[in-house]
């Protein structure tokens, strides 16, 4: 397949120079297939699913649910069920932390989360009550594990951690922190967002009770999430949201729920963005997740390897195990005029805390510049992000 030819996105140029997107831990860019999905649907099969009497609501809910089956597959859960429907990780994290406190959260008790979280996998505990303790990271970016041990108690009642970090771009030693949590009889949540599109995702393989992500960051569309949970916690918590289709009978005396994951799925879906995202999966099967890999990692150290060679470069996030995501500033300048700069030449990157202020906090720094590849960059596009990064450099000194 030739895979940059599938981005018409990508084929533009922005203030006369040819676009370089490497803003992809944000949100990737959409395949044809992907594209003309969302339009077929629209042209073709629009109808609310799972309600009516005819042949077009029919076909949709049929293709809204074989899309389940096929995230079932992706993911290797165990069963369909245990896949539900949300707007994106945000929504997943939210889902959990609200229906899983409601049931299991006393007060004081205490949720683990990791120093490298996003504010989605921080902020919906809070609200839920909970009290956060912390894993620290080395200078590196890599989590302490002894440290992670030794913040269990009576207290806890659920570990929630990234994947991947979006700012690092660490991958976390997933199935060691699952192991250890369960050790401790303890439910752990996978924060999914940004190591669905990178590396192969197996629940069952992993041991997670529950894993989200996000459609948009793997090449599917925006609006369209993921919670995987196992069946036995899943039919322990209560309904997330209340409303159509989550019920099996409604008086105003008593409502008692729909099976899963209907019970987890209140209104009218996002049908279409469902769809989408079946199509997505199936243009990262096609390509494979091995080669999807390899592709970024190649990207990864091609691109390192000279940043390095510019003066004043500062790497944030160094671990020996990453994703292609590469933070960093540029003496003491502000990620935001290198940002600014990049833009004006062609270089799509982004600045800021990326929603994880507490990284920030702990490298004493007010954001990064971040570049973040997929597999559709090309080394080409490297060799312009550096020259655009050596031109700039000595303007910042
Ligand atoms: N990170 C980034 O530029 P949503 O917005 O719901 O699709 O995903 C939230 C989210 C949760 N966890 C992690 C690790 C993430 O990286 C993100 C989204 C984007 O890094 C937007 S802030």
């Amino acid at each position: 397949m030739d895979i940059r030819s599938q981005f018409p996105i990508l084929s533009q140029s922005v203030y006369k120079h040819p676009l370089v997107y490497l803003d992809n831990a944000a949100t990737t860019q959409k395949p044809v297939s992907v594209i003309e999905t969302l339009t077929e649907y629209y042209k073709t099969l629009n109808s609310n699913i799972h309600r009516g009497a005819h042949y077009l609501a029919a076909q949709a809910t049929e293709q809204y649910e074989s899309v389940r089956r096929q995230v079932q597959k992706f993911i290797n859960a165990r069963h369909h069920h245990e896949i539900v429907f949300t707007r994106g990780t945000t929504e997943s994290i939210n889902l959990v932390a609200s229906s899983f406190c409601k049931r299991f959260l006393k007060e004081d008790d205490e949720v683990i989360v990791s120093g490298m979280e996003h504010h989605s996998d921080i902020v919906p505990w809070q609200l839920a009550g909970a009290r956060l303790r912390v894993i620290p990271f080395s200078d590196e970016g890599v989590l302490d594990l002894e440290a992670y041990k030794n913040l269990f108690n009576e207290k806890t009642r659920i570990v929630a951690v990234n994947h991947v970090s979006n700012t690092l771009g660490t991958i976390n030693p997933v199935k060691e922190l699952v192991e250890i949590a369960h050790a401790h009889n303890v439910p752990i949540l996978i924060d999914g967002a940004q190591s669905i599109s990178h590396i192969k995702v197996d629940v069952q393989e992993l041991g997670c009770d529950f894993y989200c992500f996000s459609g948009h960051k793997m090449y599917g569309p925006m609006g369209v999430g993921v919670m995987y949970g196992r069946e036995e916690l899943l039919n322990e918590i209560p309904p997330y949201q209340g409303g159509g289709e989550m019920i099996k009978d409604v008086t105003f005396d008593l409502t008692t729920y729909n099976e899963l994951p209907f019970k987890f799925e209140a209104g009218t879906p996002s049908v279409g963005d469902v769809l989408g995202l079946g199509s997505a999966i199936r243009f990262m099967e096609e390509i494979g997740i091995e080669q999807i890999h390899a592709t970024e990692d190649d990207l990864l150290h091609y691109a390192a390897e000279q940043m390095k060679e510019i003066d004043g470069m500062r790497f944030i996030g160094t671990a020996p195990n990453k994703t292609s995501v590469i933070s960093f500033l540029i003496g003491e300048s502000h990620p935001y005029d290198v940002g600014t700069l990049l833009d004006k030449l062609g270089i799509a990157v982004r600045t800021g805390h990326h929603c994880t202020q507490p990284i920030m906090e702990r490298f004493g720094i007010p954001g990064t510049v971040r570049a973040s590849f997929a597999v559709y960059n090309t080394r080409e596009e490297v060799d312009l992000f550096i020259n655009a990064l050596k031109r700039i450099a000595p303007m910042l000194m």
